[in-house]
């Protein structure tokens, strides 16, 4: 049975004779070039940097190793999307089965993690906890103690696999004790080594499933956040982080406090805030009129209608049409996911008449809270830790690919201000 470690270290040389022969080739060739207003305005489209786990095309959306994310991949385990981002390849049944093992032989969480959650201030946020919980665990770094030992670069990729691999088999039972721990719902739940990640973090959740439709939507929320390619806030400051050879639990905790901005993974939990103001205010679904005021109310306000618009895709996320569907297949009469359903129908045009998003579609955040609220996981600050969760997965594949191929330190120019009026 190959193990991922295997399967990985036997496609290393092939990838970097490939690498070597494209530097030959092309390595003077111009990919991009930066206008001012780029400079200014958060490097927006300047292709400067390389990722191969995934690629985000502004009119389909994610395309996870050539493969379009609805066309094949929301209803596959997290250690197949795991396995696929590192590898390129779909991995069969008994490899799957191993990068499972893999997981159960790392799952503990060691006995200071929780007693560091537990000794945080009780408001804590969710993100501060896991990002706190993951740097904790730095103590375990097998790439820092390698390092320190001397290793070579040749071989810097194999304990960035090791970290990333315990790093994701805690992950789960982590995540899920924040939950518990935040929220007052008791013990943290072990792993339970015979059933997979996906399964395993919604029953360590604690959350009642007596229909099993909670477990379906995490199996459909784990792929579904997994990766977005290379230069989104939480993938590239990982990269970044990595790219000094600061090992992945630096690296992966960089990369989620980014995650925890509002701009970027906290809006989803910043969607249900918005979609239960709209019902609170309204004592349930507004009227259209009602609903468009209240949108032109938060824009006047200065504020941005958290779940639509993005940096890249010009077209409703296909992750948000991926939770719409979940939600009008197994909950179409619940009221916030009525709303979800009303603020896509007409916000989109609202935000046009703004005339400043340049895509005024809803992008993933915009519904997967609703659905996680119907199933019972009410404490909206705790969502995007679930999104954590699954992007570490992205996280970890990349920073293990650029070990492997030995990615040079990130360091890009900056200028003055006085230098762009001189020279530009
Ligand atoms: N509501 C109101 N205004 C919006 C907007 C929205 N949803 N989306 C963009 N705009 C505004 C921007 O704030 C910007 O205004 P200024 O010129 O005054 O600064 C203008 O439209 C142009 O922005 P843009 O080029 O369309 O978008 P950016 O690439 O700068 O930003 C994003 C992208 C996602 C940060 C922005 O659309 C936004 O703030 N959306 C709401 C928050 C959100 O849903 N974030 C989650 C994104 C998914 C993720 O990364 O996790």
């Amino acid at each position: 049975m190959p193990s991922l470690k295997e399967k990985f270290a036997s496609q290393i040389p092939g990838i970097r004779e490939e690498l070597k022969v494209l530097h030959a080739e092309k390595k003077d060739k111009v990919i991009s070039s930066v206008t001012v207003e780029q400079a200014f305005g958060g490097m927006r489209g300047v292709k400067a940097m390389i990722c191969d786990t995934s690629v985000v095309d502004p009119g389909k959306g994610l395309i996870i190793r050539g493969i379009p994310i609805l066309e094949g991949l929301t209803d596959k385990w997290p250690e197949q999307i795991f396995w696929l981002l590192l590898t390129g390849e779909m991995p069969n049944d008994a490899e799957v089965k191993s990068l499972q093992k893999d997981y159960a032989d790392r799952c503990d969480v060691p006995d200071y993690v929780w007693k560091v959650l537990k000794a945080m201030p009780k408001e804590s946020h969710p993100m501060a906890m896991l990002n706190t919980a993951i740097l904790v665990m730095e103590y375990e770094s097998q790439f820092r103690k390698r390092y320190t030992e001397g290793m070579k670069k040749s071989n810097y990729w194999e304990p960035a696999l090791e970290d990333s691999l315990r790093l994701l088999a805690v992950m789960p039972g982590i995540a899920a004790g924040v939950y518990r721990i935040r929220y007052g719902k008791g013990d943290p739940i072990p792993y339970d080594k015979n059933l997979d990640w996906g399964a395993n973090y919604a029953t360590m959740l604690g959350i009642p499933d007596p229909s099993g439709e909670f477990k379906k939507l995490m199996r459909l929320y784990l792929p579904l956040h997994c990766d977005h390619e290379g230069g989104n806030v939480s993938a590239f400051t990982c990269h970044t982080v990595g790219s000094a050879l600061s090992d992945p639990y630096y690296s992966v905790s960089a990369g989620l406090n980014g995650l925890a901005g509002p701009l970027h993974g906290l809006a989803n939990q910043e969607c249900l805030g918005f979609v239960l103001e709209i019902k609170e205010k309204f004592g349930g679904a507004p009227t259209v009129e009602q609903l468009k005021k209240f949108a032109w109310d938060t824009l006047n306000g200065g504020k941005v209608i958290p779940g639509y618009g993005h940096a890249v895709l010009r077209c409703p996320d296909p992750r948000f049409i991926a939770f719409l569907d979940f939600g009008k297949k197994h909950c179409p009469e619940d009221p916030v996911f009525k709303i979800v359903q009303m603020i896509f129908e007409h916000i989109p045009a609202v935000l046009i008449e703004h005339g400043k998003a340049k895509n005024p579609q809803p992008n993933v955040d915009a519904g997967s809270g609703a659905l996680l609220y119907h199933y019972g996981l009410k404490e909206f600050p705790y969502y995007t830790v679930l999104f954590s969760v699954s992007r570490a997965m992205g996280m970890c594949s990349q920073l293990i690919i650029n070990r492997a191929i030995g990615t040079a330190i990130t360091r890009p120019k900056s200028v003055s201000t006085e230098w762009v009026k001189a020279n530009a």
